[in-house]
């Protein structure tokens, strides 16, 4: 059987304890847990020099390389085009662009340093699995180094409408470069047509449904909607159901209420705007006021990349404001919280929710709202409410509700719904958001991309 070679910025940390954040880590550590295979990226460490690799072997036949990168590298390729070009203008964000040539230059560069540790590594029969947009031209300096493997790119955020993707300096090589791939993965049919589109007319490739050909070399695309493993987490979910964290936050309750939102803390998550949502809530249904409480977890991320820092004083603002104005000596409206738990407890803390709300501003798919569905006890489930622009909207939209973050307003209107919504009719929703979770499992996602690589 071919070996899985899959190549990402960080891995997740293998060792018993350690929390991956981040659906990146959560979704392809659960996936290679269960074939085996090599897991390569940054290690996470700084040092003089990018490059020295240091191997780990974990359990059931998975085995991590990693290596560290130098300051600058770090610097021009993770915070900047990576994260101040290339993660915003992907989340349309192009009022948070921040080009500098030295950035996209180290951007290639350490491009190049992962292709030669992974031409070190790679066997003939190798299936090489790139995750996201920080190795967008990874393929073509592999087949540069005379590679001649399978390689397949899944790109966990949104593809960008053709005008915003043209933001990007350098964004024709970019494109033409991942043309070097054989097989790219969206997370849903309005990526594909985004990606489809740009490369129709601006590159003058030649496509069909799932296939470009540019310059007489065919790179196939598809949609793999990322998913989770709904029967691990509904354990998880019951096993800890006495956890005392979740003894702690239920006491904090006292019997009131609960709605909750998990996300890094980043911008394209809408945490301002929910914040707002919930502050209409109470500000037109008094019903509500002391009666509901809202917990925000939000372990931060990037927080020395440009946007993020601003966005976490904003956040903080918010939620002190709303808390001033509404806190009553038994009742704190919002519970704003910079941590991160183990992920046992946060699934117990969404199964003891009545509300999980979700309102991105843009998301690739959003895995916390497939957590929130298959945490759940299917005898009384709570609601999702779901933002339509997560891609996760695409699968669900038939059992959420589903919500516009920049409508406040209808955000309280639906949350005010969700959480008087009847058993039966929770109970319904639940049932065919479980069937879709079922259907698009984290196995699924994986089987389906690497049978379609293996098929290239
Ligand atoms: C990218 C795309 C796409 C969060 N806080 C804690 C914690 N988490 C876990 C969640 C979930 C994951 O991190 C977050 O995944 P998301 O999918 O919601 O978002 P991104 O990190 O932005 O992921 C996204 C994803 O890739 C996969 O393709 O869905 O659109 O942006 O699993 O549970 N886990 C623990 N403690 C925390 O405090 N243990």
């Amino acid at each position: 059987m071919a070996r899985i070679l899959v190549v990402s910025n960080r891995v997740a940390p293998l060792a018993e304890g350690q929390v991956a954040t981040g659906g990146l880590a959560v979704g392809v550590l659960d996936a290679l847990k269960e074939v085996g295979g090599i897991w390569m990226g940054w290690s996470g460490e700084i040092a003089r020099e990018s490059g020295t690799p240091r191997a780990e072997q974990g359990s059931g036949g998975l085995s991590l390389i990693t290596w560290p990168l130098s300051q600058y590298d770090y610097d021009t390729f993770y915070r900047g085009f990576a994260n101040s070009v290339l993660w915003p203008v992907f989340h349309f964000r192009t009022d948070l662009l921040h080009y500098r040539d030295e950035d996209y230059e180290g951007y290639k560069r350490v491009n190049r340093i992962f292709a030669e540790q992974l031409r070190r590594v790679a066997q003939p029969d190798d299936l090489i699995w790139v995750h996201d947009y920080h190795f967008l031209p990874l393929a073509q300096h592999c087949r540069e180094l005379g590679m001649q493997q399978k390689f397949g790119l899944f790109l966990h955020i949104p593809f960008p409408s053709d005008q915003v993707f043209r933001t990007i300096p350098h964004h024709a090589d970019l494109a033409r470069a991942m043309a070097a791939f054989d097989l790219i993965g969206l997370q849903t049919n309005d990526d594909l047509l985004a990606m489809r589109d740009y490369y129709e007319r601006h590159l003058g490739a030649s496509t069909s449904h799932d296939t470009v050909v540019l310059n007489g070399k065919a790179t196939r695309m598809g949609v793999y909607p990322i998913g989770v493993c709904p029967e691990d987490i509904q354990s998880l979910s019951r096993e800890h159901r006495n956890s005392r964290e979740l003894i702690k936050l239920k006491s904090g309750l006292q019997h009131r209420r609960l709605i909750i939102s998990v996300d890094r803390l980043d911008y394209s998550k809408g945490l301002v705007e929910r914040f707002r949502g919930f502050e209409c809530l109470l500000d037109t249904r008094p019903k509500f006021r002391g009666h509901v409480s809202f917990v925000q977890i939000a372990p931060p991320s990037r927080a020395d990349v440009h946007g993020y820092r601003n966005l976490r004083r904003t956040l903080e603002q918010t939620a002190g404001r709303i808390n001033g104005r509404w806190t009553e000596l038994s009742w704190t409206p919002i519970r704003y919280m910079n941590r991160s738990f183990d992920r046992p407890t946060l699934m117990s803390f969404f199964r003891a929710s009545q509300v999980g709300l979700v309102t991105s501003l843009r998301d690739g798919m959003n895995l916390v709202a497939k957590e929130y569905v298959a945490a759940q006890p299917e005898d009384d489930p709570g609601v999702l409410v779901l933002s339509e622009f997560a891609g996760a909207a695409h699968e669900l939209a038939e059992g959420a509700l589903l919500i516009n973050p920049y409508d406040t307003a209808g955000m309280a209107r639906t949350l005010h719904t969700a959480l008087d919504m009847e058993s039966s009719e929770r109970k319904h929703r639940h049932e065919i958001m479980m069937d879709v979770l079922r259907k698009n499992s984290l196995a699924a996602w994986r089987e389906r991309f690497m049978d379609d690589l293996k098929g290239v």
